[in-house]
């Protein structure tokens, strides 16, 4: 029998008021229900909204380190749980057990660094132009914030939303993704076993066209973080826009590694294997495009290939792994699409590009490494973010060009250059519109105290880690205390140009 896993509102675990349910079954074996979930509507978001409403004021009456406390304690919780969440993750999205440990960790980094705030929120505090005024700033919570989450980092992505609005004083009504249940609701569990108070953190599961929408629509939700696809986030940001919500998004990427011919090239093909295909290439960062100095492109080309064909794929929960299966069918049908296009377009498939059959794989949806060479600039496998382990090689003449094709693309998420002379290096820093680069390292591997977001349209400006999602969760009040006893005009009274 499948376990049967529950909403979470108001304290209470429950099913979706209509009864409705749907399967999570593990990619890499598609037989193997993970669990049974709530398929929860709007009946059931306006609930979680009302809990969420109701227990605001107790929750931002505790003093912010209080609240800090709680938060640490749920990250001593995790690491006590890694194994076991790491393990759960890895059955119900697939990526190898290395990867979802690696996962788990950045969620407990971001609970302490959230302990760590929670002794830190600084306002700011300033002379006045008058006399005997005094000036300072406090951050109050905005009320409750909406997450949606995706499913590709299942606990660290809901981490960096969620600690910080908690830490900031807000409620919180919580919709994972639909491939990703499980992993939410060990999260939801260890906050709770934390001290967060019932109501504090509600979890609703299910579609985001039902209670994605009902989040997005709901006037009580004053804040909304979504990390996901560009068409999703449009939407978010076009009804949030109407309403006045504030909305932070952290949308697609379709990142480039440039290698110079002064690289050190086993490092460079090193960088761009975990790039291109960790975590199946489902990661937002993702290397998806290859831009290949022509000096070094026949050699570096060789190594690749010979070193992406040893990398062995299947069910993430055997170490000996290094590639796990794509998420659902539909992902798959979507990467498979996209090699025909590359086809089509006249890119040479290099390596890969089939679906892996046979034995276990079967079981499963589990895809070949490929690679394309001879991809233009423009064509729509160099621009369009495929999220799946799809390499694009594009082979350039010179570091201008390098640049002049590593930024003509709607995303900026993340960028890396390989090369071991200092000027490609700093102009790249310079010259890269994104918003990380990475000098002789992958384009993943972002550390959670630092920020991580894109320009363009990979998001509308917001950054998540370290200290800056805690100003997306805030309201900032500025307080002005006169005592000086009489009315004082500022611009009037004093005039500081005479
Ligand atoms: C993502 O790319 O979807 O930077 C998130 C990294 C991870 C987070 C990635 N720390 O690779």
């Amino acid at each position: 029998m499948a376990q049967k896993f529950y909403n979470f509102i108001d304290g209470e675990w429950m099913e979706a008021l209509s009864g409705e349910t749907t399967e999570n079954r593990n990619p890499a074996h598609w037989d193997e229900i993970v669990g049974i979930f709530p398929k929860s509507g709007k009946e059931d978001v306006k609930k979680a909204v009302e809990a969420a409403v109701t227990h605001r004021e107790e929750w931002a009456n505790l003093p912010v380190p209080e609240r800090g406390q709680i938060l640490g304690r749920s990250g001593d919780i995790m690491v006590e749980k890694k194994e076991e969440i790491a393990k759960l993750m890895t059955r119900e999205m697939g990526k190898i057990l290395k990867e979802t440990r690696g996962d788990t960790q950045e969620g407990i980094d971001t609970a302490y660094y959230a302990f760590g705030e929670s002794r830190r929120l600084y306002g700011v505090t300033s002379p006045s132009e008058l006399p005997n005024k005094a000036i300072f700033t406090i951050t109050k919570p905005i009320g409750t914030a909406g997450i949606i989450s995706p499913w590709n980092f299942p606990m660290a992505i809901p981490c960096w939303k969620i600690y910080p609005a908690l830490l900031m004083g807000n409620t919180v009504v919580f919709k994972p993704a639909t491939d990703t249940p499980a992993t939410a609701t060990k999260f939801v569990e260890i906050l709770t076993e934390a001290g967060v108070p019932k109501g504090v953190i509600n979890l609703v599961h299910g579609p985001g066209s039902r209670v994605g929408e009902a989040i997005l629509e709901h006037p009580d939700i004053g804040v909304i973080s979504f990390t996901g696809s560009s068409a999703v986030g449009r939407r978010i940001a076009e009804v949030a826009g109407k309403n006045l919500k504030r909305v932070s998004l952290e949308l697609g990427g379709k990142n480039p590694q440039i290698v110079m011919p002064d690289a050190d090239i086993d490092l460079a093909v090193e960088g761009v294997l975990w790039g291109a295909f960790g975590t199946t290439g489902q990661r937002c960062t993702a290397t998806s495009r290859l831009i290949l100095h022509k000096d070094i492109f026949d050699k570096f080309m060789d190594i690749l290939i010979g070193r992406t064909t040893e990398l062995k794929i299947g069910d993430g929960l055997i170490e000996s792994n290094d590639v796990g299966p794509v998420i659902n069918e539909s992902q798959l049908k979507k990467i498979l699409n996209y090699v025909d296009i590359g086809k089509q377009e006249g890119a040479k498939l290099a390596l890969g590009g089939n679906r892996l059959s046979g034995g276990n794989y079967d079981e499963g949806f589990f895809m070949e490494p490929t690679i394309f060479t001879e991809v233009k600039a423009g064509m729509r496998i160099e621009q369009e973010e495929i999220f799946g382990p799809v390499l694009s090689v594009i082979k350039i003449s010179s570091f201008e060009e390098a640049i002049t094709v590593a930024n003509d693309i709607e995303y900026g998420l993340s960028s890396s250059i390989y090369t071991n002379n200092v000027k490609y290096a700093m102009r790249a820093i310079d010259k890269l519109e994104a918003g990380i680069t990475y000098i002789n390292a992958p384009t993943i591997g972002a550390e959670c105290h630092m920020p991580f977001g894109g320009f363009k349209n990979t998001g509308n400006g917001h950054r998540e880690g370290g200290k800056w999602p805690y100003e997306v969760f805030g309201e900032i009040k500025t307080v002005y205390i006169d005592y000086s006893g009489k009315l004082q005009k500022a611009q009037i009274d004093t005039d500081i140009n005479k």
